[in-house]
């Protein structure tokens, strides 16, 4: 029996952003290259205010490490208040929700309110119902062989967009990498989207049914000319999730979005 869906979506899909590297050094030369990071993730929120969207996906690493000083945390969560939409994260390997989190540190009030932050181990469905949306997504603790990113990931639900978010490695092959999601899972998920992160540049490991993407960091230092998109995905009833990159910044005229499909 077919799903009755009524409802269109679009997501805003964003990873990697890697806020407050520690790797590009002190002194004039980090702060710029640090700045330029901050300006990329608030082109992100710019992005999908214009593109109205209805739903942003921030699928780990959002900062490089959980040592973030606090007015680089207050900058960040300034952002994601702005973005006109829910918005729906995860912790990366960067970030992990370890013993040193970051995340663990904040009190809830002190987040913004449309902030949904996935903070359980074993994962968690959140529901919006004005969306007809249900997004899955768990924290990563250790980023290790042993930890797969999309277990325990529950039946998609009818009626709804069913989607799952989560940080790590695709492989076709059994190897030793960390937090490994194989097309075998994303193919059983049974979702019309999982959003992915950890990869810096764009790819498409959609399997069957389900559309599964990696959207490229949109910070401008991590993958070179690769670096610098998001991804929007449109969730049309009864057709094909239409796939957008777009340009964070909007620096290159005419280059501001191609279809992938
Ligand atoms: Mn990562």
């Amino acid at each position: 029996m077919s799903r009755i869906l009524e409802r269109q979506l679009r997501l805003i899909h964003t990873s990697d952003v890697h806020l407050e590297s520690d790797t590009f050094g002190s002194g004039p030369r980090g702060d710029m290259f640090r700045h330029s990071v901050r300006r990329a993730f608030a082109g992100v929120i710019d992005v999908a205010n214009s593109k109205r969207a209805d739903l942003m996906l921030i699928v780990g690493d959002l900062f490089d490490s959980n040592r973030i000083a606090d007015d680089a945390l207050e900058f960040a969560m300034n952002q994601i208040a702005r973005a006109q939409m829910p918005v729906v994260m995860i912790p990366g390997n960067h970030d992990a929700h370890d013993e040193r989190s970051i995340y663990a540190a904040i009190s809830p009030g002190a987040l913004p309110g449309n902030l949904h932050l996935i903070l359980d181990p074993e994962g968690v469905s959140l529901d919006f119902p004005k969306l007809a949306a249900r997004v899955w997504g768990r924290a990563l603790v250790e980023h290790s062989p042993e930890y797969r990113p999309l277990s325990g990931m529950p039946e998609p639900a009818p009626h709804l967009w069913n989607i799952g978010l989560a940080h790590g490695f695709f492989t076709e092959s059994e190897t030793n990498r960390s937090s490994p999601i194989t097309p075998e899972e994303i193919a059983a998920s049974g979702y019309d989207y999982i959003a992915l992160g950890h990869i810096h540049v764009f790819g498409d490991v959609s399997q069957g049914r389900t559309r599964a993407l990696y959207c490229g960091t949109p910070a401008p230092l991590y993958a070179s000319s690769e670096a610098g998109w998001v991804l929007q995905v449109d969730c049309i009833p009864g057709e094909p999730l239409g796939v957008q990159r777009l340009l964070v910044g909007g620096a290159m005229p005419g280059a501001d979005a191609f279809d992938t499909q």
